[in-house]
């Protein structure tokens, strides 16, 4: 089987070390490979950086349906364009954002998750109670480190690891979601640090669509996920005709 896991935004090193996480946590028989989209922002930190990395992420399913691709991940906490991509995508499509938060849910009472900016903590609260987490979620915390520092900042994985530690601590949570696809090579190493499973939604939304695509399913066709309905678009949406 073929996954194409989708980073929204368009910093290919972030890439590369999706795609190494990702590749290490599948089976023999799956390939994965991750992509940025050709346009969008270098990384996706408000409304409108989601926004506008949408039409990116669109385009690759539709190049990977081209492509045979079986499903799809879209590797970025907001989980932009999940629905849309769903009524485009032939196989099924994880966000990592649900998908960790699901895991995180089977593995104690109560998870909190440790993201980026504060000001991003919003989306992550509305994707909470849009995936039924309320009674999961004890609290949702930011380090502070913009995305594209996670790798540049030395301090980053301490300021992570005291972030997470101050999490568990101020929610009596048992469980940690680490907010942003950027953080999926931390996860061993902080669970080491913590003592509490680390869920990053990079290798929860990849084994969740391998494992779903071993049951032979994927997203229903009969109502709100069938395909679009066929129109026109103008000005530079005008290929997104279908
Ligand atoms: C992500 N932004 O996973 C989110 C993290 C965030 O470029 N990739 C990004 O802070 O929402």
């Amino acid at each position: 089987m073929k996954i194409k896991v989708i980073n929204p935004n368009t910093t290919w090193a972030m890439t590369a070390k999706i795609e190494e996480c990702a590749r290490a946590a599948v089976g023999p028989g799956t390939f994965v490979e991750a992509v940025s989209p050709a346009m969008g922002p270098a990384s996706i930190e408000s409304h409108y950086d989601e926004a506008l990395s949408v039409p990116g992420i669109l385009a690759e399913i539709a190049g990977g349906e081209m492509d045979g691709v079986d499903g799809y991940v879209i590797a970025c906490f907001g989980d932009p364009g999940l629905d849309a991509a769903r009524e485009l995508a032939t196989g099924p499509v994880v966000a990592i954002a649900e998908a960790a938060m699901h895991y995180a849910s089977f593995l104690g009472r109560g998870f909190s998750i440790v993201t980026t900016l504060g000001r991003t903590r919003g989306r992550a609260a509305d994707l909470v109670d849009s995936y039924g987490m309320q009674r999961s979620c004890l609290g949702i915390h930011s380090c502070e480190i913009p995305v594209l520092d996670l790798d540049h900042n030395p301090g980053a994985r301490k300021i992570i690891l005291e972030s997470c530690f101050d999490a568990l601590e101020r929610d009596d949570s048992d469980v940690i979601v680490l907010g942003c696809a950027g953080m999926a090579d931390l996860c061993r190493e902080l669970s080491e640090k913590l003592g509490v499973p680390v869920v990053d939604g990079v290798t929860a939304a990849v084994t969740m669509v391998e494992s779903l695509l071993t049951l032979g399913l994927s997203t229903s066709t009969r109502n709100e996920f069938a395909p679009p309905i066929p129109k026109s678009y103008k000005g530079i949406m005008t290929s997104c005709a279908l």
